[in-house]
């Protein structure tokens, strides 16, 4: 049977918002593919090779940040000058946040980064800050203080997300609770009370890996 001529004069016309319905599935999914939150490495470049973090406060606290060549084996790494009696930490930042969960699901992983400090001594501990969608910082501290060695990269790891408390909180809604989605928003670096001098640190790797992909790379501890 042949279908009357209004049918088809009705199905095309239909067709055109199907193609912009089409359209704007396509725009949608190519968004959330750009807002898929980071697994892996944190870049200390952009694609222009210019520095991706900086220092929060740098000219108050006289403190310094920059990207240098460090060897062929380690590449660029970012390097941090501060005098400790001046300001007593470093807020280290990439210069956007970086979205890293967007439920409390996915909230749960290692924040890790390749640290060296020369001193050694003079560095007291490493604190993550993440960022909650209304501006709300919330601090995790490490498990346990990091001894550094003198003359050594060290990788240090800090657990991060709905597992863990953290210790503090303030800015953005200020409620306590956070709101997804989430961001990586600084690590700090607290100098050791007391010393004396001006320290240098190198900075390289910073990495979030999410339990979901840890779990699948080292076997789980049994809890004791
Ligand atoms: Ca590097
Ligand atoms: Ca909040």
């Amino acid at each position: 049977m042949l279908s009357p001529p209004t049918a088809r004069l009705c199905s095309t016309r239909r067709a055109a918002p199907a193609v912009i319905i089409l359209a704007v599935f396509a725009l949608m999914f190519t968004t959330r593919a750009d807002d898929a939150p980071l697994r892996g490495v944190i870049p200390l470049a952009d694609a222009d090779g210019a520095c991706n973090w900086q220092l929060s406060n740098a000219k108050p606290w006289r403190q310094n940040i920059s990207l240098m060549d460090y060897s062929p084996a380690i590449g660029k790494v970012l390097q941090v000058t501060a005098t400790p009696t001046v300001f007593h930490y470093s807020e280290l930042r990439p210069n956007k946040p970086v979205l890293i969960a967007r439920n409390a699901e996915e909230f749960n992983g290692l924040l890790q980064l390749d640290l060296f400090s020369d001193p050694a001594d003079a560095m007291l501990q490493v604190c993550v800050r993440i960022q909650d969608s209304t501006g709300e910082l919330f601090q995790y501290h490490q498990p346990e203080t990091t001894r550094l060695r003198t003359g050594q990269w060290s990788t240090l790891t800090i657990p991060v997300g709905t597992p863990y408390k953290p210790r503090s909180n303030w800015a953005g809604n200020k409620d306590g609770v956070i709101d997804y989605p989430v961001s990586f928003y600084a690590v700090t670096i607290d100098y050791t009370r007391g010393f004396i001098g001006q320290t240098r640190m190198l900075f390289d790797q910073f990495t979030w890996t999410p339990a979901k992909d840890a779990d699948k790379a080292t076997p789980q501890t049994p809890a004791p």
